[in-house]
């Protein structure tokens, strides 16, 4: 979907008579439809005013789709059957990508010996974990797996195939259906809960933990994904997609773009007439890599980019409100117990004691608060949420809040309100 003003323009008045060009002065009926005309323009401008347009911005992964998922399930109006088809897909698809990445670190760590000695967790299981690794191996890997037996959950398969998924996550979802129970195995083996603890190496969604713990339940015929489920959905943002939501009497346009580098030339198709950026950067990224560059940090990355942004003229003219989104905070609660902020080479500034929540939240606020380079951009704090976009309670509090700080802010800029 294109990004412009959606706002009519008025065709100019043609016609000429006898060598001169008439104008509405000329003729009363003329007249009458100019100022229709101009009527209609004012109605729009004012329309136009009272529209709020909200930007989502950020890196890669941080959780700018998920949150534009929440405006809906908050706001918005139910997905279609279809939809919960598409997202069904994507699902079983997302597992197959992340036992992928688990099989390969699982062997770039040298593993597999580890695994050998290990018998299968539930006893009715026919396959050992090293079994299941093997044949998930071959297919996920190296392409040279036994044929497997068709799996369609004997025609009756609710999901099925879904044409807006694509051929990958097709391909991925049929061969999620024939391989979930060694992915089973696998994920419930001793060695499989070391590997995850290493999967920053390989960028594995944190929150496909849940699926991976719910195989039955995704591969079973009557599967037809949950709210939760479709928060947790990956699929990389690669247009600019917008969606209007009137709440309380007032129109909100909510814009979601793709955030990894080479998404970010389309951004400056919307930055016109922006009300508030809401920029997300996701906390949990301190120790990771980006996917399209492999040497630079997730965090740094966030951090330049919001330095950016916050100096963009489109944004620093003080029409727009900025906003920070500090998000995956239940990822970051977990990971700083195993994962040192000091450690990463970028951060070894960190002062704060080792695995506290509270210090690492602060220290980030502030590597945030010094991008900004004019002390008019001072940010109030306000303007800053640590967020968790899966959660839907949370994200009901943040975007009523952010909405409630956007209106009066409006207000503020627009003199109807003091500066205090
Ligand atoms: N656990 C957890 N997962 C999250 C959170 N926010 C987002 N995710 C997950 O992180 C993944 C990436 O989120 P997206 O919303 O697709 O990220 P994005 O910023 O839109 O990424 P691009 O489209 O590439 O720019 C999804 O699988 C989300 O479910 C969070 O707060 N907690
Ligand atoms: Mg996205």
């Amino acid at each position: 979907m294109g990004c412009g003003s959606s706002t009519p323009v008025a065709a100019p008045a043609t016609g000429a008579d006898n060598g001169h060009r008439r104008t509405p002065a000329d003729d009363p009926g003329e007249v009458g439809k100019s100022n229709a005309i101009d009527r209609q323009l004012e109605r729009d401008r004012q329309q136009d005013e009272l529209k709020v347009k909200l930007l989502l911005l950020g890196a890669g992964e941080s959780g700018k789709s998920t949150i534009f998922k929440q405006m809906r399930i908050i706001y918005g109006t139910p997905r279609s059957e279809d939809d919960l088809r598409m997202y069904g897909v994507v699902v079983r698809s997302n597992v197959v990508t992340a036992v992928r990445k688990l099989c390969q670190l699982l062997r770039s760590l040298e593993a597999e010996s580890q695994l050998a000695g290990e018998s299968a967790a539930d006893p009715e299981d026919t396959m050992s974990p090293k079994e299941a690794y093997d044949l998930l191996r071959a297919h996920l890997i190296d392409g040279n797996g036994p044929p497997l037996e068709e799996a369609t959950n004997g025609g009756a398969d609710w999901v099925g195939h879904s044409a807006r998924a694509g051929l990958g996550p097709n391909n991925d979802a049929k061969l999620f259906l024939q391989l979930w129970r060694p992915v089973k195995i696998l994920w419930e083996s001793r060695t499989l809960k070391e590997v995850w603890q290493k999967r920053a190496q390989v960028n594995i969604i944190d929150g496909h933990k849940d699926y991976l713990q719910d195989v039955s339940r995704i591969a079973s015929p009557s599967f037809k994904p949950t709210t939760q489920d479709i928060l947790l959905a990956r699929v990389k943002t690669t247009q600019v997609v917008m969606e209007r939501y009137r709440i309380d009497g007032i129109e909100f346009e909510m814009y979601d773009v793709g955030g990894q580098r080479s998404e970010r030339r389309k951004w400056l198709d919307c930055f016109d007439n922006v009300d508030a950026v809401l920029f997300v950067a996701a906390l949990s990224e301190y120790d990771q890599k980006l996917a399209e560059a492999r040497r630079t940090n997730r965090m740094i990355e966030a951090l330049e980019l919001f330095r950016s942004v916050c100096n963009n003229r489109a944004f620093s003219n003080s029409q727009t409100s900025i906003m920070l989104f500090l998000n995956k905070k239940d990822v970051f609660a977990e990971k700083i117990l195993y994962s040192d902020i000091a450690a990463q080479p970028e951060f070894k500034d960190y002062a704060g004691p080792p695995r506290d929540f509270n210090h690492g939240v602060l220290y980030f606020i502030q590597r945030f608060k010094e991008c900004l380079i004019s002390d008019e951009q001072e940010f109030k704090d306000s303007f800053i949420h640590v967020t968790c976009a899966t959660d839907t309670n949370n994200m009901e509090f943040v975007l009523d809040s952010t909405r409630t700080i956007i209106m009066t802010d409006n207000l503020r800029r627009s003199g109807f309100l003091g500066n205090g």
